[in-house]
């Protein structure tokens, strides 16, 4: 293939998409390209590895997987590739996304996942995560990454209370 994916974006249901559809409009802010697409670590295994191994070879720079409750999609991700995974933990259970945090974050050694927080706020910094490491390729995502943290540090700046 060879104009690869960029960042391949897994989860675990359709009902995470609610919230890491907040990941894909961030890449996209960012002009990086990337796939959305459903596959589980539990309910499809086979599907699941085969499609990372493709990615892989085809030269997709960056996953993301998300999930909840027992979240094994990262590490199952992992598995299959030696490229970066970046995990997010989603609460789909009582358990608020605690039960996803620790499943996520707690990788044996050898095989790491880099987890980020639970939900919304986890899925858009694994997209800026994913965009940062794509601009030690694509320099110009580093001036793009600067311009806005500069342009949210202006608006802070220029809040007034009262
Ligand atoms: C996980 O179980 C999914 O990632 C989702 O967050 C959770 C619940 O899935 P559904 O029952 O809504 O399909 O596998």
């Amino acid at each position: 293939m060879s104009n690869p994916i960029d960042v391949v974006v897994l989860m675990g249901s359709e009902s995470d998409w609610k919230v890491m559809q907040a990941a894909v409009q961030t890449l996209r802010e960012y002009g990086v390209t990337c796939e959305a697409r459903v596959l589980s670590a539990h309910r499809t295994p086979a599907e699941t590895s085969e499609y990372v191994r493709q990615c892989d070879q085809a030269g997709t720079r960056v996953f993301i997987a998300a999930a909840g409750m027992a979240a094994h999609l990262a590490g199952a991700v992992a598995a299959q590739t030696t490229r970066p995974v970046l995990g997010v933990p989603l609460a789909s259970s009582e358990l608020n996304g605690l039960d996803a945090l620790l499943s996520t974050v707690q990788m044996p050694p050898g095989v790491p996942v880099g987890t980020l927080g639970i939900g919304q706020a986890g899925a858009v910094n694994a997209a800026l995560l994913a965009v940062s490491i794509i601009a030690n390729e694509r320099p110009e995502l580093h001036t793009k990454l600067r311009q806005a943290r500069q342009q949210r540090a202006a608006k802070i700046l220029a809040t007034q209370l009262t």
